[in-house]
């Protein structure tokens, strides 16, 4: 890599959403139901839930944790609201949307693709409308200059896959989620050069995100493997179509340090990495870690391979790792540490840091200390594809002063700028989550917001869907003017 004085020249600015939290249109345009779309909201400590129909006919909820019936199916309580069905309705405003984005400047916009919009049943009948859909997105975003990132799979799968095959515990999915790439590759193979195979693959372990019932680690990990798989088919399978397209995979990764120098919390903290290192192992270098084959083995997990598996994670090697960096987390020996609350792992609490109003430690250090971590282990093109600050949001006379969360900006920016120039780490884009409000993941609220744009929505999914710019819309639009000089 070059040396620079600040971000390369071709930095890759822009902003990140997902389908599901973002697009909205749930059935239109001939789409097919999304797991996602039995989902109901939540809150802070409040877990949402799934609703199902059992094979008797009898209808129930589980947390996202849980395990569902055998053979029971999505079902939609039509008095309940489910957040993913507007969302905030990308699908009626991505023109006066992709407009916003070009008037920040920003130089990538990163959406994923809804598999239910392409293949309804996520099966290989192909929705023509739904393709056609995301052209006119992407013809939008080029026709400002603006690049397309695509995520082919977050966080969701076609409701039939999960109803009819279990969904990923079945290598029948494999074939279907190969032939979903192959349709969309070919389609936008001279529009598109950024993919990832599926948002932060570290954190696929329910029925809502891959389709299975049971959430035992025996399922979660066998179907991991099938996953495992059909991102290396894919990635071998686009360099054939366009050799210029840069695959990638995306991580979760939020750094656990030991709690203190005592051994046995610096041993507790590399346990804890590898739970999401073992993702990047696999995908970047081609095999499981010999780490992850002993868990195996002391877990009683037996991954059932076919012959060439092998050889095709080997040959379906990534080509950059694009991960989300919003907090950092701490290891411990003691199980009775402090504490923190609000994370989707079991975590301890840092004293060093603060926390966001949902629990999550601010710790700008920690994103240099990912970008080192990850450059150092892997020696790959880095993209952080998501960080960003979800706060509550107060509208004054139709503006937001949100002051908070360009600190929280500018703090972490200013750390990937030292990253670059001083560790020498190559980080080709920054693509802040949730650049125009959306729904959380975690809790499905609106509440929990971390655009530049708001959307005037709220829990009940009530609001006009006006969009408003917020401060950090101006900041962020001078720091992407200045290649991030100031801050
Ligand atoms: P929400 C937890 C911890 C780190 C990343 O999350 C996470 C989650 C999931 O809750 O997921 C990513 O909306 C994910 C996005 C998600 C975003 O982080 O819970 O890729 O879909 O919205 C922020 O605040």
């Amino acid at each position: 890599m070059t040396q620079e004085n600040g971000f390369p020249k071709d930095f890759l600015w822009g902003g990140a959403t997902a389908a599901n939290q973002y697009e909205g249109g749930y059935l239109s345009g001939g789409k097919g139901l999304s797991t996602l779309d039995a989902v109901a909201g939540g809150a802070y400590k409040v877990p949402r839930k799934v609703t199902f129909k059992r094979q008797d006919g009898s209808l129930g909820e589980v947390t996202r944790e849980e395990s569902l019936p055998d053979g029971a199916v999505g079902y939609i309580d039509k008095d309940r609201y489910y957040p993913s069905h507007v969302a905030t309705d990308f699908y009626h405003h991505y023109k006066e949307d992709i407009a916003l984005f070009a008037e920040m400047g920003f130089k990538c916009f990163r959406l994923s693709f809804s598999w239910s919009r392409i293949c309804p049943k996520g099966t290989d009948e192909v929705n023509e409308e739904g393709l056609a859909f995301y052209e006119a997105v992407i013809d939008e975003l080029l026709s400002y200059g603006i690049e397309p990132i695509i995520t082919i799979n977050h966080f969701d799968i076609p409701m039939y896959l999960a109803d009819h095959y279990d969904g990923w515990s079945s290598r029948k999915v494999i074939d279907y989620y190969v032939f979903l790439c192959e349709t969309i590759f070919t389609r936008f193979k001279d529009k598109v050069t950024y993919w990832m195979t599926f948002n932060e693959i570290n954190f696929l372990r329910s029925w809502t995100q891959i389709g299975i019932h049971s959430v035992e680690p025996q399922s979660k990990f066998q179907a991991l493997h099938h996953i495992f798989v059909a991102s290396a088919k894919a990635v071998q399978l686009g360099h054939a179509i366009n050799p210029n397209f840069k695959i990638g995979m995306m991580v979760a990764y939020i750094p656990a340090y030991p709690m203190s120098c005592r051994p046995e919390d610096v041993y507790e903290g590399i346990k804890r990495n590898r739970q999401q290192e073992f993702v990047m192992d696999v995908q970047c270098r081609g095999y499981y870690p010999s780490y992850q084959l002993k868990a195996f083995e002391q877990e009683g997990i037996h991954i059932a391979k076919e012959a060439d598996d092998d050889a095709i994670l080997a040959a379906g090697t990534v080509d950059y790792i694009g991960f989300s960096y919003y907090m950092s987390t701490v290891a411990s020996s003691d199980p009775n540490a402090e504490r923190s609350e609000g994370n989707q792992v079991l975590a301890y609490k840092n004293p060093y840091l603060p926390i966001s109003d949902w629990g999550w430690a601010i710790d700008p250090l920690g994103l240099r200390i990912s970008l080192c971590q990850l450059y150092d282990r892997y020696q790959k093109p880095l993209f952080v594809v998501e960080n960003g600050f979800g706060a509550i949001d107060e509208v004054v006379d139709g503006n937001i002063h949100d002051d908070y969360r360009i600190a929280y900006f500018k703090a972490h920016i200013a750390e990937m700028k030292k990253a670059i120039t001083e560790d020498g780490v190559d980080l080709i884009g920054y693509t802040p989550w949730g650049c125009i409000d959306l729904v959380s993941s975690g809790t499905g609220e609106m509440k929990k917001r971390y655009g530049f744009i708001y959307v005037d929505m709220d829990d009940q999914g009530k609001g006009s869907l006006n969009r408003l710019r917020k401060d950090s819309f101006y900041w962020y639009r001078d720091v992407i003017q200045s290649n991030g000089s100031e801050l």
